[in-house]
């Protein structure tokens, strides 16, 4: 059995204003030709098919080409940022056909058995789980982690009771979640400034052969056999080193090779940083490609016109930075804010607004209001993730 493993698309996005529609055709045509030259028994999407829940049609028309073109049978389910209903659409008929697609989550999971020369392999399809989804299938859990763990349980037992009774059964998982170590889990569990009611505790998937993972746009294994592709693009400065998928080949049990597959992007994603003359001198702009995606992070203390006179040797100049005296003196990159930061944690954002408020108003947020803030900023980091 083998399978290429890709995750993210997050077919039309847009990032920093610019449509990536172009650069993601040309990635699916990577990924149609590799799964067809390595005579792939399947293409595995672990979520984040679209950006949105409602894509734009050039979008959809997209997916659709992708999957009216691909070689082999495609398995996929529907990320945080897909609508389930959506994803799930003729799933029923369209899976007579080898595009297995579910949106929404269902107990028992949805499988779906391929024979190899060795045995059966069983691929149990998850969906993105939230507690509160989950809970209208019965779960009183309250956490992601909970939920996730709930929701398993059955299709743990039944690969347990498959492999009892045939030793040559394989199971994969085909989930969207954000899993991390148990101690990472439980660390976080622990310290109330980190939060982090998403996060799944990996020993959750312990039973299955290999986890074909989507979520986190970094390719990376987070224990054995449960490995997360990363994003077809990098879609973002603090991810720009190489991104594709991986390709599994699993034969007997135990016997599992994966490879990382690297699809090469349109324009690279560069962060350029200098005084402006030095980044337009002509012999460094020609030492790239200038339609590269770039970021400028300047170091000049005064300098005008700046956008323009980048954009007119970088066409796709995505966005300027200063890293000069002023914005020193600011703190602005002190703790290595800039381009590739991370959003402030939760909790400061918390704190920040409760001042903020406090200040405009002259009294402190209620226990309500300050839920409702709290919620606010939970539901932005989904959709920002
Ligand atoms: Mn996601």
């Amino acid at each position: 059995m083998k399978f290429l493993h890709i995750s993210d698309l997050h077919l039309g996005t847009q990032v920093y204003g610019y449509s990536m529609l172009e650069e993601q055709k040309h990635v699916l045509d990577q990924v149609l030709a590799c799964a067809a030259e390595r005579k792939a028994d399947a293409i595995v999407l672990a979520g984040d098919l679209y950006d949105r829940s409602v894509p734009a049609a050039d979008a959809v028309d997209l997916l659709d080409t992708f999957l009216t073109q691909a070689p082999c049978p495609v398995l996929a389910v529907s990320g945080n940022h897909d609508s389930a209903e959506r994803v799930g659409y003729g799933s029923d008929i369209f899976a007579k056909a080898g595009i297995h697609m579910q949106g929404k989550l269902r107990k028992p999971l949805y499988t779906q058995d391929f024979r190899d020369e060795w045995g059966t392999v069983r691929f149990y399809f998850l969906p993105f789980v939230r507690p509160e989804t989950a809970r209208m299938l019965g779960c009183g859990e309250k956490t992601s982690d909970g939920a996730v763990a709930w929701i398993l349980q059955e299709a743990r037992e039944d690969a347990a009771a498959r492999k009892a009774e045939d030793p040559t059964f394989r199971a994969v998982l085909i989930a969207h979640q954000y899993f991390v170590t148990d101690q990472t889990a439980e660390a976080a569990a622990n310290d109330i400034a980190v939060g982090g009611t998403d996060l799944v505790r990996i020993s959750a998937l312990d039973g299955f052969d290999y986890s074909a993972l989507g979520h986190i746009h970094g390719r990376h294994a987070v224990s054995g056999n449960n490995w997360y592709s990363g994003s077809v693009l990098p879609y973002s400065f603090k991810n720009a080193g190489p991104h594709g998928g991986l390709f599994v080949e699993m034969k007997g049990p135990g016997e599992i090779m994966v490879e990382p597959v690297d699809f090469t992007p349109m324009h690279a994603w560069r962060i350029l940083k200098g005084p402006i003359e030095e980044l337009t001198a002509p012999e460094n702009v020609a030492a790239g490609d200038p339609e590269d995606y770039i970021y400028a992070v300047l170091t000049d203390d005064n300098v005008t016109d700046a956008h323009d006179r980048l954009v007119s040797v970088f066409p796709n100049l995505m966005g300027i930075d200063f890293d000069n005296a002023r914005t020193r003196a600011a703190g602005a990159f002190a703790d290595g804010k800039g381009p590739g930061a991370e959003l402030p944690k939760m909790e400061s954002l918390d704190r920040l607004f409760a001042e903020f408020y406090e200040m405009q108003n002259g009294s402190a947020l209620t226990e309500s209001q300050t839920e409702t803030v709290r919620q606010i900023l939970e539901d932005a980091k989904e959709v920002q993730r």
